[in-house]
């Protein structure tokens, strides 16, 4: 790892405030601000400061004037509880937007301090963090990104580390179990994990409910671990030099004591998620030796932060030197501002046509797989995986090789049977900048990693979910591996957009949508069957950029058929039902709820016209469609599947043409 950066990693902040002081300080601000905001958590950055101390002042490289810079060291909070730690190392290092009034404002409303670090809201912040294990998990994929953006372009423009601190509750999490097996596999050695083993959580000491031996389980996935006494300078400085040139991912655990420094409640839970109180905080300004009032600090000890904060400027400098030197600056730019390549598109033209011109009955999971074979060679940072269900989502084109331990140059990974890590690391990648992730799993399985895609949601990060088998229309394997809630979840979510493309045309047109969807994330919805074609035409216009829109017009109709996905044909064929009996009705097919909602009244009018009997049929729950039915008729899912042929299923559940076109008739006649 030798580059241009690493004298600058060691460089000494300024021997004349010693360390305890420099930590103080942290220590101050998070009990003070969260005293001023009589709520928040003063114990992890009171516990944790002399870790952060050495961290930021020794090793980090970041510079605050230029928080995006890309080759800087990633530094994520995973314990985000903890938020007044980030905040008061970005005061205390001069990032410009972390003013001493924005500490003051602590958890107001608008201010840059909120009760958890919120990505895209502070410069310095590098994701949201609060729900537990999920900074850890999503790390893992700032490491991987890393890794792939320096196969790409070398150690000149890619060499950075990613450090995570994380608590107790981040390491009982599942997500930690599944992200730390999959990190170890793949040898990221350049993350490193400061693990705040204060032996404290909510509930009181960790011996309630968490015995395991943490080094040893770290061990066991296959990463270096070793144990330090956390509020002592040197070791922890010891313990970071040497996980650098570890070849496996680090982690330290760092025995500490929760709001270290008060007097009554250090060690105990009761400084976990609380103001200390002005008693507590007097005897901890004691303690501490810290005489100065609330949110005062010394020229000095300032002074001091601000060298180290300005210990990365230069390196920053050099790195942009060798970016213009570089042949590879325009791409490098490019991937790194997340703009897609000129002419791109142009894959999607490809696909539609070939569809057009097979006009095949082929399943979305299978056209989802073409258009990635078109997609691949256009779009260089796409970057693919699965979790252990590559052949049956279809999300690995024929040329990709999977990445593995000391080989980032592939384009795929197998992310194992972890659901949950993948869609973490997805979220990393994506906020590393250097790659577009998609990943794969079942529809049913996108609740095993929800929270993550929350996350991708609230941070607005461009991550395609490609989620096949995606209702009762997979069959036999039965109402556990049937999906019935989960699109009304996915719906519910803000900032996703959800695609239920209704053939291989739409499922297309849905892919460039999603990888168009640059402030958020998309999820696909596929089919396990097949589809008949509905579009045999490769217009040039996408068609599904509305969100819903006439496949099949009917003069003067009385009904509004409005379906998606393989419920498309199931409307078209009641259309022809009632057709017969002298009903017209139009067919809407509807691959996007969210886009629809974009549209203006007019256009929303034209679709799904007022006065005509609307019918909505979709192998799911019904919640959400009645927005679209009013007192119109849901034909869809009540409940569970079941196990059998997927004939006998459709049947079974009513969702047939002739009962929806027998529902329509009956209605018509009240
Ligand atoms: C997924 C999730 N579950 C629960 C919580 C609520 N919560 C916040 S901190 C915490 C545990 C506190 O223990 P620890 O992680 O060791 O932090 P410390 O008290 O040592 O700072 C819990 C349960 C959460 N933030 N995320
Ligand atoms: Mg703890």
């Amino acid at each position: 790892m030798a580059s241009a950066t690493s004298s600058a990693r060691s460089a000494e902040a300024s021997p004349a405030v010693p360390h305890a002081v420099l930590a103080n300080a942290i220590r101050a601000l998070a009990m003070d601000a969260v005293e001023k905001a009589k709520s928040g958590h003063p114990g992890m950055p009171m516990g944790m400061a002399d870790v952060a101390t050495v961290l930021f002042t020794k090793f980090l490289k970041f510079d605050p004037e230029k928080p995006d810079w890309p080759d800087r060291d990633r530094f994520v909070l995973s314990a985000g509880h903890g938020s007044m730690l980030l905040y008061a190392l970005l005061h205390l290092t001069g990032y410009p937007a972390m003013t001493m009034a924005e500490i003051e404002r602590f958890r107001q409303l608008g201010s840059a301090t909120p009760g958890h670090p919120e990505y895209g809201h502070t410069p310095g912040v590098e994701m949201t963090t609060g729900p537990l294990g999920q900074g850890f998990a999503t790390a893992v994929g700032m490491a991987l990104a890393e890794r792939l953006m320096a196969a790409r372009f070398g150690a000149e423009l890619v060499d950075h580390l990613t450090y995570v601190i994380a608590s107790d509750g981040d390491l009982m999490e599942g997500i930690s179990h599944e992200a730390a097996s999959l990190a170890g596999h793949l040898r990221l050695h350049k993350l490193i994990v400061l693990y705040d083993d204060n032996q404290i959580s909510i509930d009181g000491p960790t011996s309630l409910s968490f015995s395991d031996d943490t080094a040893a389980r770290f061990r066991a996935y296959g990463w270096n671990a070793t144990a330090i006494d956390g509020h002592d300078p040197k070791a922890i400085e010891t313990a970071i030099a040497a996980a650098q040139k570890s070849d496996r991912p680090s982690l330290i655990a760092c025995r500490t004591t929760i709001a270290y420094g008060a007097p009554t409640k250090a060690g105990t839970a009761a400084s976990h998620g609380a103001a200390l109180g002005e008693k507590e905080i007097l005897g901890a300004r004691e303690k501490l030796g810290w005489p100065h009032a609330p949110f005062q600090l010394p020229k000095d000890v300032l002074a001091a932060w601000r060298v180290a904060g300005a210990r990365g400027a230069e390196p920053r400098r050099a790195w942009e030197a060798r970016l213009g030197r570089a042949d590879a600056k325009p791409e490098f730019e490019r991937i790194a501002a997340g703009r897609l390549p000129v002419k791109w598109a142009d894959a999607i033209a490809a696909a539609k046509q070939k569809f057009a011109a097979e006009k095949k009955t082929i399943a979305t999971r299978q056209a989802s797989g073409d258009v990635l074979e078109f997609l691949a060679g256009a779009v260089p940072e796409l970057f693919g995986g699965s979790a252990d269900l590559t052949g049956s989502v279809n999300t690995k084109p024929k040329n990709f090789a999977h990445v593995k331990a000391g080989d980032f140059a592939p384009r795929y990974a197998y992310y194992g049977v972890r659901e949950h890590a993948m869609a973490a690391a997805m979220n990393g990648l994506a906020l590393h900048k250097g790659a577009i992730p998609y990943g794969g799993t079942f529809l049913i399985f996108m609740d095993y990693l929800k929270p993550a895609l929350r996350l991708s949601a609230l941070m607005r990060q461009r991550v395609i979910y490609v989620l096949t088998h995606d209702s009762i229309g997979l069959g036999e394997d039965g109402p556990t591996h049937q999906p019935v809630e989960q699109l009304a979840s996915l719906r519910a979510t803000p900032n996703v957009l959800v695609f239920r493309p209704a053939d291989a045309i739409e499922t297309a047109e849905c892919w460039q949508l999603a990888l168009d969807h640059a402030d958020g994330p998309s999820a696909l919805a596929l089919t396990r069957q097949g589809v008949p074609p509905l579009r045999t035409t490769a217009t040039g216009e996408n068609l599904c950029a509305r969100g819903a829109y006439v496949v099949a017009p009917a003069d003067n109709a009385r009904v509004t058929l409005i379906a998606t996905g393989s419920e498309v044909s199931v409307a078209l064929g009641a259309r022809e039902i009632l057709a017969r009996n002298g009903i017209a009705a139009s067919v809407v097919s509807m691959p996007c709820w969210e886009l629809f909602e974009r549209q203006d009244a007019a256009y929303k009018e034209s679709v799904m016209p007022r006065g005509t009997l609307k019918v909505a049929i979709e192998a799911a729950v019904r919640l959400g469609w009645d927005r679209y039915i009013g007192d119109g008729i849901f034909i869809g899912m009540d409940g569970f599947g079941a196990s059998a042929p997927i004939a006998d299923l459709y049947r079974h559940f009513g969702i047939t043409a002739e009962a929806v076109a027998q529902a329509a008739s009956a209605r018509l006649k009240r």
